[in-house]
């Protein structure tokens, strides 16, 4: 019975994941972030966590849309360190990375990616870039938050720890071309 409730629900979805207040009946937190240049890029991203996720892992979903890009690419997408953009996009500082692990892709283990990893969005040809990205080493309360950090998208495509030394470090995505700082959603 379960099982066709949750299928009906599958299919039902898609008309309102985009929504805020549909894309999670059961969020334990919600945050956002707005995402503004030094580029033409902008983009407003939204961070869900659900109470009610199948294997109880809750991970963090990442949803988005950013314009501006590059057509057609890959862009390398990260939760830096700091909420701080005194200088833009480069005071935020490094990838996040609390278990001191090298950088990587999204599916890496844990000691080879960032917390903050999420890999590359990828633009379509007019530049915008749609994208829904589970990330199971965030959370959006307690110690491992990534509220009050910063969320940037660069210039170039993040190689996932596959490249020479600096890969280790951050992909060698390049400049940064937006960020934002992810700040509290909603009341849940
Ligand atoms: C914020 O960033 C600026 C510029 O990078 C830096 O000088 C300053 O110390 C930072 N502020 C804090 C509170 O970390
Ligand atoms: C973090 O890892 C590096 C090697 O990747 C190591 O040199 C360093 O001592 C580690 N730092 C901590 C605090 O564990
Ligand atoms: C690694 O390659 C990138 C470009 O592919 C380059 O910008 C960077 O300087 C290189 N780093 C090292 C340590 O060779
Ligand atoms: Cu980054
Ligand atoms: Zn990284």
């Amino acid at each position: 019975m379960f099982k066709y409730l949750l299928l009906a629900l599958a299919i039902s979805l898609p008309v309102f994941s985009k929504a805020l207040d549909d894309s999670c009946p059961c969020a334990l937190a919600r945050a956002v972030a707005v995402l503004k240049g030094p580029s033409i890029v902008t983009g407003t991203v939204i961070f869900t966590q659900c109470a009610c996720d199948k294997d109880g892992s809750e991970p963090v979903h990442v949803e988005g849309r950013i314009q501006g890009l590059t057509p057609n690419a890959l862009r390398g997408f990260h939760v830096h360190q700091y909420g701080n953009l005194t200088d833009g996009c480069t005071s935020a500082g490094e990838h996040w990375n609390p278990f001191n692990a090298t950088h990587g892709g999204l599916k890496a283990p844990i000691n080879k990616r960032h917390a903050g990893d999420l890999g590359n969005i990828e633009s379509n040809g007019n530049g915008v870039a749609v994208f829904d990205i589970a990330n199971d080493l965030m959370t959006l309360k307690g110690p491992l938050s990534i509220v009050g950090r910063t969320i940037v998208v660069h210039a170039g495509t993040d190689d996932l720890g596959k490249g020479n030394a600096t890969s280790l470090i951050n992909g060698n995505s390049g400049a940064r071309s937006a960020c934002g700082v992810i700040a509290i959603g909603t009341k849940d």
